[in-house]
């Protein structure tokens, strides 16, 4: 059987609602990425030589199998969660926490089933992010980068820009979560909207400096502090996290950066000049 875009998107759509991805995101949407796209390449010098091409981490679990496309889906966080993290000035809300712990729990169970449905018709296919995992590979810091950043691979399929907050801008707005799988399915490759400007989407208004309880943002994405971010989420958000969550083990995140802004579901309008 040959697997059409249109297959691609039936299933995503209905592990969407299988997953129960359906009780915490907005409707999907996806694009693919060409796993040829010279960007692979150049994400070995912009963000580092072990981040994998399309092409190494497929022959991760299959070595025979030619990369040709990446496919690249965002979910938006749902509006009552949003709306809910909008309020709050110092720690996400309850229903933020529960996309981030939960939300994501099911955002894997739809990369590890499309991989799965792709294998199962004939087809090769590996998610990077359940690769790692299996891997047991984490970011550390000062860098903390992975080996495939799924915002990177949304850059190149077209879904959206880098922002002065860090977060990927989509059609939909910041507010969302990514995956994104790899495989030998040759699909079109969309077009990328915005051509190779890495901020065109963000208005560099600087709405996200002040939303950030940890003074992790500044004007330039060179004054962005990962550490101040990752120590802010791991020790003060999870302090009282049983009285004030309910639930462990889980990341519960924060995302204020991503409400209460004019990009929080939507393009933001103004004009870019965000200093780079
Ligand atoms: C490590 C990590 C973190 C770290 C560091 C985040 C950071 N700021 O980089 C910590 C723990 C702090 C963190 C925090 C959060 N995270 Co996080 N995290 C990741 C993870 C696991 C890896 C990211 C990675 O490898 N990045 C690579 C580095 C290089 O990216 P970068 O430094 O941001 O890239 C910059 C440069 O490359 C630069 N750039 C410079 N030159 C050029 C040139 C070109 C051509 C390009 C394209 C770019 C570029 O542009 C970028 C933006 O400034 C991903 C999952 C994944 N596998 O992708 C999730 C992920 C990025 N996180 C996500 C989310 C949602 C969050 C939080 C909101 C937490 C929450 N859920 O409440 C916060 C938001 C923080 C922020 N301001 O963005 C989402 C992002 C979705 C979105 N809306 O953008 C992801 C994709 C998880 C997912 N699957 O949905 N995260
Ligand atoms: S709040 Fe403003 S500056 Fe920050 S990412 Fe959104 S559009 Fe860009
Ligand atoms: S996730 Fe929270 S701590 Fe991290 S940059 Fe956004 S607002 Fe700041």
């Amino acid at each position: 059987m040959e697997i059409s875009r249109a297959q691609i998107g039936d299933w995503i759509n209905g592990l969407y609602r299988a997953t129960g991805a359906d009780g915490f995101f907005g409707t999907p949407f996806f694009a693919v990425a060409s796993a040829e796209d010279s960007y692979w390449t150049k994400f070995k010098s912009i963000i580092s030589s072990s981040h994998w091409t399309p092409q190494e981490a497929l022959s991760i679990k299959y070595p025979d199998s030619i990369a040709r496309s990446v496919i690249v889906w965002i979910l938006p966080i749902n509006e009552a969660a949003r709306k809910e993290n909008r309020l709050k000035k110092d720690k996400p809300s309850v229903s933020w926490a529960r996309v981030r712990s939960f939300g994501e729990l099911a955002n894997m169970n739809m990369r590890t089933q499309l991989c799965r449905l792709i294998v199962e018709a004939g087809q090769a296919a590996v998610a990077p992010q359940i690769l790692m995992n299996e891997q047991k590979i984490h970011f550390k810091s000062p860098d903390f980068f992975t080996p495939f950043s799924e915002r990177h691979a949304a850059f190149v399929a077209g879904l959206g820009t880098f922002s002065m907050s860090a977060g990927l801008i989509t059609e939909k707005g910041v507010a969302h979560r990514i995956g994104a799988l790899v495989t030998d399915i040759p699909l079109e490759a969309d077009k990328r909207p915005y051509g190779d400007d890495v901020f065109a989407w963000c208005n560099s208004c600087g709405a996200c400096i002040k939303r950030c309880p940890a003074s992790a943002i500044g004007p330039g994405f060179k004054d962005r502090n990962k550490a101040k971010c990752a120590e802010y989420q791991m020790n003060v958000v999870t302090a009282d996290r049983i009285r004030e969550y309910g639930w462990l083990d889980y990341t519960l995140g924060c995302g204020l950066c991503q409400t209460a802004v004019p990009c929080e579901f939507k393009i933001p309008g103004g004009i870019p000049s965000l200093k780079k």
